[in-house]
């Protein structure tokens, strides 16, 4: 069995939004056109608190892009983005929302990140992710969403490192491209960990 899942559709990475990725709108139509094509799919929401450690605005002295060590893991610090309940972290409103069977959250402990759609970035809690897929009896997942080089890359390591046979469709996926070549990278990152690439 397959799924498909949706990394991070949310209005504040689609252009206009707080972290906005460019063409990030453009997964949309990409991800309605496959889910018809799964028998289940997953939409992961990045869901911060107000008070997040990763935004920037919760370190005065730094700026947006800096790296810090935040509880000894390096931290890009962001623009505030994705709050609960605002309207940035609603899935994106052309998204086909009924085809949607589950939605998981992530990155709602105020102190630590987590850009894998099944654990935070020090691999301390999982989401409840990677359960949902056995119990369904999922082996195979693919991917759509953003960001290419941040949500989508370490979910799809994080699916590989499970045991799921795990594929990043490139059409449906754009990335923050926060230094030139980041998404070629992440891409190469993901085929030598033995995503395909399709
Ligand atoms: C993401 C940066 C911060 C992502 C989420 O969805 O790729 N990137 N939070
Ligand atoms: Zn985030």
């Amino acid at each position: 069995m397959k799924a498909l899942l949706l990394i991070d559709i949310q209005n504040d990475f689609l252009p206009g939004g707080a972290l906005a990725v460019n063409e990030g709108d453009l997964v949309v139509p990409v991800a309605n056109r496959l889910m018809g094509q799964f028998p289940l799919t997953v939409a992961t929401q990045d869901w911060h608190p107000v008070n997040h450690r990763s935004f920037a605005s919760q370190h005065p002295q730094r700026n947006i892009g800096e790296v810090i060590d935040l509880d000894g893991l390096q931290q890009v610090l962001w623009p505030d983005h994705c709050v609960q309940g605002s309207h940035g972290a609603k899935l994106a409103p052309g998204l086909n929302l009924q085809g949607i069977d589950h939605v998981i959250q992530k990155g709602t402990d105020v102190e630590i990140d987590s850009y894998s759609g099944f654990f935070d970035n020090d691999h301390r809690k999982s989401t409840g992710l990677g359960t949902l897929l056995r119990d369904q009896g999922v082996q195979e997942v693919h991917l759509v969403g953003l960001a290419t080089d941040y949500c989508v890359k370490f979910t799809a390591l994080d699916a590989v490192s499970l045991g799921f046979e795990t594929s990043v469709i490139l059409e449906g996926i754009r990335g923050v491209e926060l230094t030139s070549g980041d998404c070629a990278r992440a891409v190469d990152e993901m085929l030598s960990a033995g995503v395909e690439v399709i």
